[in-house]
């Protein structure tokens, strides 16, 4: 058995996690989770995530739930992977506003646009602000990855910002299809890593749903 378990249900945003563990290069198992079977509000998984959701990980008798919080956890326990920007490195100002940014604006932006509220709710009480900035912060992020967001080194923050991006943009079609956006992405989904992930997610999919 793996020290790393990835419970997972596929494709979601476990997936993020399942492309930061292929980026790592370490063993891990996979637990698959069936929401159509209800299996995440089972007792037994409860006691792993209460939130009912996934992902979440066990490393030994760690559990670490919320996908930016796993990636970051992940980068820093396996630093010769070199996926995390050490204290210390000015370039970690950069590399965590980023972690922080995907689950904090780039997603909460994503789904109050495909399902808005009866009323706007005033810019200072949003997070994020207002959808269009987001898209512009984005933009201007990705748009200057030179080739990655925090410079040369690929890092955890690009798992998590590419992840939203392909999400949002290629799979629920809620962000516009920026130039800045699609250079970068094509990027990353040059990267091996990412390419498994995908392919083992069509594969994890089928177990899933039992064809
Ligand atoms: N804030 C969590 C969100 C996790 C989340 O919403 N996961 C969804 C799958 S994409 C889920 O487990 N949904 C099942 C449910 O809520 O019943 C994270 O970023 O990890």
């Amino acid at each position: 058995m793996a020290q790393l378990t990835l419970f997972h249900a596929a494709p979601s945003r476990s997936s993020i996690v399942l492309w930061m563990l292929e980026e790592l290069r370490q063993p891990y198992d996979i637990q698959l989770v069936s929401f159509k079977k209800g299996e995440n509000l089972a007792p037994s998984y409860l006691a792993v995530n209460p939130m009912g959701k996934v992902p979440a990980l066990k490393h030994g008798d760690v559990v670490i739930t919320e996908a930016a919080a796993i990636c970051t956890y992940l980068a820093d326990s396996f630093p010769q992977a070199g996926l995390t920007i050490p204290v210390g490195d000015p370039r970690r100002g950069a590399y965590l506003k980023w972690l922080f940014f995907g689950p904090s604006c780039v997603e909460p932006a994503i789904m109050d646009s495909a399902f808005p509220r009866k009323e706007t709710p005033p810019r200072a009480a949003l997070g994020y602000g207002s959808f269009d900035a987001v898209v512009d912060v984005l933009a201007k992020g990705v748009g200057a990855a030179d080739p990655y967001l925090t410079g040369k080194q690929f890092t955890a923050a690009d798992v998590v910002i590419g992840s939203g991006l392909r999400w949002g943009m290629m799979l629920f079609k809620r962000l516009p299809e920026r130039p800045e956006f699609t250079g970068y992405l094509t990027r990353l989904l040059e990267r091996p890593a990412l390419k498994r992930a995908i392919e083992k997610d069509r594969e994890y999919q089928k177990q899933q749903e039992g064809t």
